[in-house]
């Protein structure tokens, strides 16, 4: 049975050195607890760094004995590891670039050969545990590199990835000089899972433009496969957090800490040391509001936690000592004998005292200048099991798409931040109550149980899609036929379409002529069967390229035909009608005057609109516009309008590829009949093609065709086994 592997950087355990031993303590952490209920069960394991630096090989050995009984297994970091790859590459590299302070991102080559390293590491770890059919889930940005290993070594897995922190804008991701080995490392997998659509939309341009792998609603066409991007926002343990909030443990410590602060406001404030977390700027604005509002002086202080974290990475150290000095600033300008502004606690605390501040607190101000999602700002909510209470949430971070209902700030707007509190301070119960009701319901629903489901569900989808697709695969079997078949035919003919099928694409369609290896396949192919090359290309640039071979060829969807038998000139096949063209081309020319890098090409029966040379992103938008406006136009002269790829083409409609192919057939018997092509045009083809005929389309797309087949190679491949 095919067993499911969880793989992140750190395992849910943490690993502490106590008098020469090692002692276990498991994380009580969001994402562990989601993901229970999938590494407890039956052969699944939870793969990952334990967090300590251990090399005696006796206790390496006693280590992976107590995590499997615990369904985890290790890979072990060298200290030169921990430094190059988590400290270096992981937190000086992504994690700056990943939250837009690109004034932090270090570019250390070194770090870089590290980052693939480790990932080589985590790659070597799971393939001793995985089998060929296994389901591999991997977290986040240390392990970007991994899913196109895995992929390399089990191309039958089901591999998945999710980013835990955000995603930035192409023009982020453009200045990391590894930025096309990171994004192809992530689509190897074959759903990749954001938490915000923000996130999702910027990886699929990024990967547009850096990798050329194009995308369609949530979908990536690579070259054997779909892979799936989407958006599942992150919940909590909506349960754990509430019941515990309720519990008389957590309420016996409200108690005693209440007695402490009597009835003053509290604001709490709770995040990992980082400066994505916009710690400073929040200490200052709470000192703005002080400064301004002299009446709230004694009557609301902040409590403030920042758990230690990379404290030996030097940015975090300075942002240490900045908290550290805001901190003192504030507390010695306003503080009292039985009042201090800010509660200060550089520390983490138990589960139950986390709870009690949760649950005591009026107000959680939550503002991080940047953040994948942010769990604090759910599990504040969770709490508030007496709904009331009021949530100020920056916009910068992720769970602020969902929590609509939390008072939604700018963490840079220091006097909006202000304003927000002072308002917060004295918002009546009833609205309270209705912003928390209606936020609570919303995380109750999308719980972390049911982001896990969601999540694996897509996966299973995705996976079905797949398999769909390439249930028509020319695989040996197919090719195996096709050439049994080929070999018994004393007439077989080839129906070939040309770009994107014999020959890739190129960015100047004009280099895109035959090479040696093609001019042989056909050469050889077409000593043993009829050829006809049948492409959308002009007569000319045709006639040219396929002067000395032995082929039929069919130019512009099959206005024009070459026979080889006719040994003379193109013949029209069609009747041109093309009084059309003038008001078309002027529309067209327009369309080119504001688009540097677009052209038309125009063709006998049709005029085309070439965008591959445009900005990306720019060359869609026009392209679109044009579509609008052409088809509006198209209607009364009878004309279609067609996309291709990087083309918009308008044309006659009964002038196709189809009409033609049929023409050629028509006085004649052939016991064999293959077409292949690789677009929309060749289509035509495929339905005129007789039942016995082989269609094969290039690429995973849905299609008339009978077969599909992966790529322009092993187009090749099958032609040259034919021929030879
Ligand atoms: C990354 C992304 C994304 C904090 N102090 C204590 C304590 N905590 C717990 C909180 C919360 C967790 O730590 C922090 O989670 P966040 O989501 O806020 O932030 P990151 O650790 O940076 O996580 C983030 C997340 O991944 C999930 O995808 O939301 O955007 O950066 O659960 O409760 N727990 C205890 N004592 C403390 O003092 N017990």
């Amino acid at each position: 049975m095919s067993k499911t592997i969880i793989v992140s950087n750190r395992l849910p355990i943490s690993l502490r050195h106590r008098n020469g031993r090692f002692e276990f303590k498991p994380s009580a952490g969001g994402l562990a607890t989601g993901l229970g209920s999938i590494y407890k069960e039956g052969e699944n394991i939870w793969i990952g760094w334990p967090g300590n630096t251990v090399e005696d090989p006796e206790q390496r050995a006693e280590i992976i004995l107590e995590l499997h009984d615990l369904k985890m297994a290790p890979v072990f970091l060298t200290k030169e590891d921990v430094e190059e790859f988590y400290e270096g590459f992981s937190n000086e590299t992504l994690w700056p670039a990943f939250h837009y302070f690109t004034q932090y991102m270090v570019y250390n080559p070194a770090h870089w050969e590290a980052y693939v390293r480790v990932n080589e590491k985590f790659c070597e770890a799971i393939l001793k545990k995985a089998g060929p059919e296994d389901t591999i889930w991997v977290h986040d940005y240390q392990l970007l590199l991994l899913p196109q290993m895995l992929r390399e070594k089990l191309p039958n897995a089901t591999i998945a990835f999710f980013q835990h922190i955000p995603f930035p804008s192409y023009e982020i991701i453009r200045m990391i000089p590894w930025r096309k080995q990171l994004l192809e490392g992530m689509v190897g997998a074959d759903l990749i899972g954001f938490h915000t659509y923000d996130d999702m939309r910027h990886f699929l341009s990024a990967v547009g433009r850096i990798t050329g792998l194009s995308s369609e609603s949530g979908y990536i066409q690579a070259e054997n496969r779909i892979i799936n991007v989407d958006s599942f926002p992150m919940g909590i343990d909506y349960d754990k957090f509430a019941n515990q909030a309720k519990s008389r443990k957590t309420q016996s410590i409200v108690r005693e800490f209440r007695k402490q602060v009597e009835d003053q406001k509290l604001i709490i404030t709770i995040d990992r040391l980082d400066y994505s977390k916009g710690i400073p700027q929040r200490v200052q604005a709470f000192a703005q509001l002080l400064e301004q509002h002299k009446e709230l002086h004694g009557k609301v202080s902040m409590i403030m936690i920042v758990v230690p974290s990379r404290d030996k990475v030097q940015s975090y150290k300075e942002l240490k000592e900045e908290i550290d000095l805001l901190v003192g600033r504030i507390n010695s300008e306003y503080s009292t004998l039985n009042w201090k502004p800010v509660h200060y606690f550089y520390r983490s605390f138990p589960f139950e005292e986390l709870s009690a501040f949760y649950s005591m607190s009026d107000i959680a101000l939550v503002t991080p200048l940047r953040d994948g999602m942010n769990l604090v700002c759910k599990e504040f909510v969770a709490s508030k099991t007496s709904q009331t209470g009021v949530l100020i949430l920056s916009e910068m971070a992720g769970a602020s798409k969902e929590l609509q209902d939390a008072v939604l700030v700018n963490p840079n707007d220091r006097q909006g931040v202000v304003d927000a509190i002072y308002n917060a301070l004295s918002m009546k119960p009833a609205e309270q109550k209705a912003r928390m009701v209606s936020m609570q319901e919303s995380l109750k629903k999308y719980d972390v149980f049911q982001w896990v489901k969601v999540f694996m569900d897509r996966l299973a989808h995705v996976k079905a899609k797949q398999q769909e697709l390439t249930s028509k695969d020319v695989d040996a079997k197919v090719m195996s036929e096709i050439e049994v078949a080929f070999q018994k035919a004393k007439k077989p003919i080839l129906f070939l379409d040309y770009d994107g099928t014999l020959t890739g694409f190129v960015t100047n369609p004009k280099n895109a002529l035959p090479d040696e290896e093609l001019k042989s396949i056909i050469k050889n192919l077409s000593a043993k069967a009829e050829v006809v090359i049948i492409s959308g290309r002009d007569k000319d640039t045709l006639g040219t390229w396929f002067k000395d071979q032995n082929v039929d060829l069919i130019a512009e969807h099959g206005v024009w035909v070459k026979k080889k038998t006719e040994k003379g000139d193109w013949k029209l096949y069609a009747e041109i009608e093309d009084g059309w063209k003038d008001d078309i081309r002027q529309i067209m020319e327009y369309y080119v005057l504001r688009t540097p890098g677009a052209f038309i090409e125009e063709k006998h029966h049709s005029l085309v609109w070439h965008y591959r040379k445009v900005e990306s992103g720019l060359g869609d938008l026009r392209m679109r516009e044009l579509f609008s406006h052409l088809k509006y136009m198209a209607r009364g002269h009878n004309l279609q309008v067609l996309e291709g790829n990087m083309v918009l083409e308008i044309k006659r409609p009964d002038i196709n590829k189809g009409r033609a192919a049929t023409a050629i057939m028509k006085d004649q018997e052939f016991d064999f009949i293959l077409a292949v092509g690789d677009d929309w045009t060749d289509e035509d083809t495929f339905k005129a093609m007789p039942k016995n005929a082989y269609s094969i389309r290039v690429g995973y797309a849905y299609t008339q065709a009978n077969y599909n087949i992966k790529s322009v190679k092993q187009v090749r491949q099958l032609l040259a086994k034919l021929g030879s």
